[in-house]
């Protein structure tokens, strides 16, 4: 079976983990979210992708979700020394991924060239594909004045409050080659529990990616990223009562319903299942937090189950 998943950073990076290890690799294509990137000391950072890839290699830091493990930052104290703003922890493995990123793009090389680079040289036999080879990095305007994602996420600990949220340059923008075939193609496709609005958004606003998931409606199982009300980790809750979205399971459901059938739900949430499906969207009710790798390939197992059973014709 070839799965399709659409994901973020560190949530969507446990569910993929789930999925590399529980399925053929070969047969999983992973459309990450690129809303992230931000050019820093003039490289080009592509966290969601690096977060995946590092997480499949088993090379992230298991602590933070993201970088490498056994990190140092002496590049960091150095670029400090200079008084650049080192707000964004970049360590020194790190860096060569960037370095090595943004030298093959100033070579001529799109950034999904750049990935596959380095999804080769990680080992990783899945397939990662930006959502779109165009910088579009995700603005929020919150009551801090605009500002760049990663700016409000870690520079400002997601304090700022949230008035608006788009993604520059996206209507000029194009999927990533291999996008849209792999959504027509796959048998199923997942919508990985990250943020609705930042990191699973911004993918749905590349143009044609939307539409291309529209026709696949029936193949198409979402792992809700709220947990009783709740995100786990980050903060889909606060961004999404900000701009005034329902901060439950039926409310992502809501922002997944033209495109998604099934939404599985954790098991805390099985009084929410008639609200989700009067909205047209079937309900499968089990754990889904994924706080070890037994839970992650649990959780894998069981939407590919879901796919399986729900989604032939
Ligand atoms: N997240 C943080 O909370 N603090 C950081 O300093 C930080 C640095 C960083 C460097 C490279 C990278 O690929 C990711 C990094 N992240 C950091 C994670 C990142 O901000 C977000 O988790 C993702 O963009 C969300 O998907």
């Amino acid at each position: 079976m070839k799965i399709g998943v659409l994901a973020g950073g560190v949530g969507g990076a446990k569910l993929a983990l789930g999925l590399y290890r529980t399925m053929d690799p070969v047969d999983l294509t992973i459309i990450a979210n690129t809303g992230d990137d931000i050019v820093m000391h003039g490289l080009h950072i592509s966290p969601d992708p690096d977060i995946l890839m590092y997480t499949l290699a088993d090379r992230v830091n298991p602590e933070t979700g993201w970088g490498q493990r056994e990190e140092s930052f002496r590049v960091a104290e150095g670029l400090k020394a200079y008084g650049r703003a080192v707000w964004f922890n970049l360590g020194d493995r790190d860096l060569a991924t960037h370095i090595h990123r943004t030298a093959m793009m100033k070579d001529g090389a799109t950034l999904s060239q750049a990935i596959d680079s380095i999804r080769q040289a990680l080992g990783v036999t899945a397939r990662i594909l930006p959502m779109s080879d165009t910088y579009v990095p995700t603005m929020l305007d919150t009551d801090e004045g605009r500002m760049h994602l990663q700016d409000y996420f870690v520079r400002r600990r997601c304090e700022p409050k949230l008035r608006g949220i788009d993604f520059e340059g996206v209507a000029a923008a194009a999927p990533a080659p291999g996008v849209v075939e792999a959504i027509a193609q796959a048998d199923g496709i997942l919508i990985a529990p990250s943020n609705p609005l930042i990191s699973i958004g911004p993918i749905l606003a590349v143009p044609g990616i939307r539409e291309a998931l529209r026709g696949r409606r029936e193949q198409i199982v979402a792992v809700c990223p709220l947990v009783g009300g709740k995100s786990l980790k980050g903060p889909s809750d606060k961004m999404l009562a900000e701009l005034g979205y329902e901060v439950s399971a039926p409310g992502v459901a809501k922002l997944y319903r033209d495109f998604c059938a099934t939404m599985v739900v954790d098991d805390s949430d099985s009084t929410a299942k008639p609200a989700i499906e009067v909205l047209g969207v079937k309900a499968v009710v089990c754990p889904t937090i994924m706080r070890d790798l037994a839970d992650k390939e649990r959780l894998a197992r069981e939407v590919l189950r879901v796919l399986h059973s729900g989604t032939r014709p």
